[in-house]
């Protein structure tokens, strides 16, 4: 037994990082439109007012896919795209240009999964208050009714937010990504409270002007845990670990803050004492909205800790040895996390499951012989897609697989220092080359992951 036979072999990008054309056919500015002007903020001034181009080259990106044979493509909606404004006016064109993109997927076999929000958010939103602003609940789930709207026609697929854990973390706690603010905690966790509730609206709003029976999940992030040794002791601190409450400095970056209110329909015991002081009124109307019955939980998967109970009976985290494998952006190679997260994820909110994410990046330039050789890619999906395999092995419902990501894109503060895709893009002449673990996931999916 392996992958199931409709698996959801995909690949996923966002809007920001891939679209380009910032200033085009009436759309409005969002926050990262703004941000990436300010000197300093992104590596070597990188901004995305170009990126990939995708905006101009998304049928030559769509016939990319469906020569790769992906079954789906997970990409995300820019919210000033279509509403300039963040509410009110429509903008047509934007309307249209994912209208071109849905259709052009579903010609070449590829099922669309939308995000409503991989952090664009409409800078004129940002200035009424953005997240910290209540009403923002409502913006969000008008957007997301629009969006239902004109594409639920043929689009059946739906993710509320991306990785919340970071947008409120790096946007407003640390202040590494746009807005670039360091608020006070307490605003902070107004925010998160209004993010979850405007999750419930956009939930309410997607299935109200569904055109179809639609499927609509959320697509968070955070680190996963796996167990030190195979011991019951060691996998149950592996299991407490992953749900655990940050220490308040990185409150952002739990899961169950985020996942249990939407998931069981109430914030996690530990994080109320934790964070009291700095919490905002929360009621039980609030925790109704925001757990708004979903289909599906997506979750981005990177890396993980390895954690083994300790002799006071508390999970422990295992330090890692001197050399530890790790990727060009340093993060941590730990196959292990896409077995056991997935398995522990299921277990606590019994949902399916997809990968909403998972990749690296790599140091990858084009060869003397013209091509991109990537081993080093080949070689961690393998070993992450063979825990992936496992899991479903061991009755873990897992529905789908988004590669992050399809082509390298701009990487955040990082700019295009970071190639994370299957695909590089030469930015200088906008030139798609397959690097080899485009070729590799190729005939994975054509074997269903069996060969694996
Ligand atoms: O590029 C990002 C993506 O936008 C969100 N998840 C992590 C990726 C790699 O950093």
């Amino acid at each position: 037994m392996g992958f199931q036979k409709d698996f959801a072999w995909g690949a996923a990008t966002s809007a920001y990082q891939i679209e380009g054309a910032a200033e085009e056919d009436g759309k409005g500015r969002n926050i990262w439109d703004v941000y990436t002007r300010e000197p300093g903020k992104v590596y070597e001034g990188h901004t995305g007012d170009i990126a990939c181009d995708h905006y101009h080259r998304f049928r030559e990106d769509v016939a990319i896919m469906k020569e790769m044979g992906l079954k789906a493509y997970r990409f995300s909606i820019n919210w000033a795209r279509v509403l300039p404004e963040g509410k009110g006016k429509v903008n047509e064109a934007g309307i249209a240009f994912y209208d071109q993109l849905i259709d052009a997927l579903l010609e070449a076999g590829i099922e669309p999964y939308i995000t409503l929000y991989h952090w664009e958010l409409p800078y004129a939103l940002y200035l009424k208050g953005g997240w910290m602003n209540e009403k923002i609940v409502d913006w969000f789930g008008a957007y997301a009714g629009l969006i239902s709207e004109r594409f639920s026609d043929r689009v059946t697929h739906f993710f509320t937010l991306n990785e919340p854990q970071c947008f409120v973390g790096l946007g407003f706690l640390t202040g590494g990504h746009a807005p670039g603010l360091r608020a006070p905690l307490r605003d902070t966790f107004q925010m998160g409270h209004n993010v979850l509730k405007a999750h419930g609206r956009a939930v309410q709003m997607l299935r109200l002007h569904a055109k179809q029976p639609i499927e609509v999940g959320i697509a968070p992030t955070g680190t996963m845990c796996y167990p030190a040794t195979d011991a019951p002791q060691d996998i149950d601190a592996a299991r407490q670990q992953l749900f655990a409450v940050e220490e308040l400095e990185n409150w952002t970056w739990g899961v169950s803050w985020w996942s249990d209110p939407v998931l069981l329909g109430h914030y996690p015991e530990e994080g109320l004492r934790k964070y009291e002081a700095y919490l905002p009124r929360i009621t039980q109307e609030d925790l109704k909205l925001i757990s708004e019955p979903i289909d599906f939980y997506g979750q981005n998967i990177y890396n993980g800790k390895c954690v083994r109970m300790g002799g006071d009976g508390k999970p422990e985290i295992v330090k890692r040895y001197e050399g530890f494998p790790k990727t060009a952006i340093q993060w941590p190679v730990t196959p292990e996390c896409l077995y056991w997260g997935p398995r522990f994820l299921q277990e606590r909110y019994q949902k399916p499951i997809y990968i909403t994410e998972n990749g690296l990046s790599c140091q990858d330039s084009i060869s003397l012989d013209g091509k991109v050789h990537d081993p080093a890619r080949i070689d961690f999906l393998a070993r992450y897609l063979r825990e992936l395999k496992r899991a479903v092995e061991d009755g873990v419902d897992i529905r789908g697989y988004f590669q992050w990501s399809l082509m390298d894109n701009f990487e955040w503060a990082c700019g295009y220092s970071e190639r994370f895709g299957l695909i590089f893009v030469d930015y200088q002449t906008q030139k798609r080359i397959w690097k080899d673990s485009a070729y590799w996931y190729r005939d994975l999916i054509r074997e269903n992951g069996d060969g694996l």
